[in-house]
């Protein structure tokens, strides 16, 4: 019997040994200590075993028995141990290693400088308001007094969607709305973008962005038209910087004028980014037409005011130097990542 036992015994230190997973583990154990295994067979098998034997022969069978599952029950915990092992290995961080580079978004240099633009206009009080690029031809050009025979209605520089809507060619439906709403005064700046039909070249493209200021209150005179603005370009290229107003014709204004700012990297003597001139040409600008407030509702004998229109694209190009338009579309990194 005790042969019996210990070739048992033998054999399931063989079986375990030979166990690599937990499963393994526990076919040895129903194997040798199962209702039907070796084991118990043995147990069994005590009613052949003289009377006067069987406590001795017990003892042997429980002794091997809980040998057994101590065996078990120590290599079980083995393997978990392994495990857990290997789980923190896997986890271990070396925090000595070099970080990866973060690669950080630029603002695009448009982006750039309408929040300057913004800026120096909201410190004026006035308010930033957007509106729709997809407009109404009656408050892109009729409220505007811009007439149907008008040459910038022709299909060669509007993008039409039928022939009551528009692709909007400025910003400025969206101050005749402000207009319309009778609230006075009014003080708003409206960028966003605009869009004509134009080919794509340096200084040109279909699609660009514009920022147009209005002012409407009783006695606005062109003299606050010119001293605001006078403001913005001191603000936006140094306090040295010098205006100039031109007279000039627009639809929607009277009387109309373009100003031009002293050459901010000459001075004004002349160079080659001025193109010797000393000036350089920066918006539009004049007096609310008595039309354009008559088309919003408005008496403009009550009311006068001024409004401006900037082309941001130009404002941009200006200020960082750059040279070709289209630059500012790409949206290379190696070119944004300058800014
Ligand atoms: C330019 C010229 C200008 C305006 C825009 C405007 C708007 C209303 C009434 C009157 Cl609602 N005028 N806007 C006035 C003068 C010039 O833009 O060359 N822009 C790039």
């Amino acid at each position: 019997m005790k042969t019996k036992l210990d070739s048992i015994r033998a054999e399931v230190e063989k079986q375990i040994a030979a166990a690599d997973v937990p499963e393994k583990l526990n076919e040895v154990r129903v194997k040798f200590l199962g209702k039907k295994g070796e084991l118990t067979a043995v147990l069994k098998g005590m009613k052949d075993v003289a009377p006067t034997e069987r406590p001795k022969v017990g003892q042997l069978v429980n002794e091997t028995r809980e040998a057994i599952e101590a065996m078990l029950e120590e290599t079980k915990k083995k393997m978990e141990a392994a495990v857990r092992q290997e789980k923190l290995a896997a986890e271990v961080i070396d925090v000595t290693l070099p970080s990866k580079k973060n690669q950080v978004g630029h603002r695009h240099p448009n982006t750039i400088a309408l929040e300057e633009v913004e800026r120096i206009f909201v410190g004026m009080g006035y308010e930033v308001v957007e509106g729709p690029e997809i407009e109404y031809d009656e408050y892109n050009f009729e409220k505007l007094n811009i007439p149907a025979d008008h040459p910038a209605k022709d299909e060669q520089d509007t993008f039409y969607i039928n022939k009551d809507i528009v692709l909007r060619t400025q910003t400025s439906p969206v101050q005749a709305r402000m207009m319309e709403s009778g609230k006075f005064p009014i003080r708003m700046l409206s960028p966003g973008r605009v869009f004509r039909s134009d080919e794509v070249d340096a200084t040109h493209s279909p699609s660009f962005h514009q920022v147009e200021g209005l002012v409407v209150d009783k006695n606005i005179s062109f003299a606050d038209l010119k001293g605001t603005l006078e403001v913005f370009a001191k603000e936006l290229f140094g306090e040295e910087t010098k205006t100039k107003f031109r007279p000039h014709h627009f639809p929607f204004t009277e009387p109309s004028a373009e100003m031009d700012v002293s050459c901010f990297k000459c001075g004004g003597k002349g160079c080659r980014f001025c193109k010797g001139e000393g000036w350089i040409e920066i918006l539009g600008c004049g007096m609310v037409h008595p039309h354009v407030f008559e088309m919003c509702g408005i008496d403009p004998n009550e009311y006068t005011g001024f409004a401006f229109g900037v082309g941001l694209e130009r404002i941009a190009l200006l200020k960082y130097e750059i040279d070709d338009m289209r630059l500012l579309y790409e949206n290379d990194i190696r070119f944004l990542k300058q800014f």
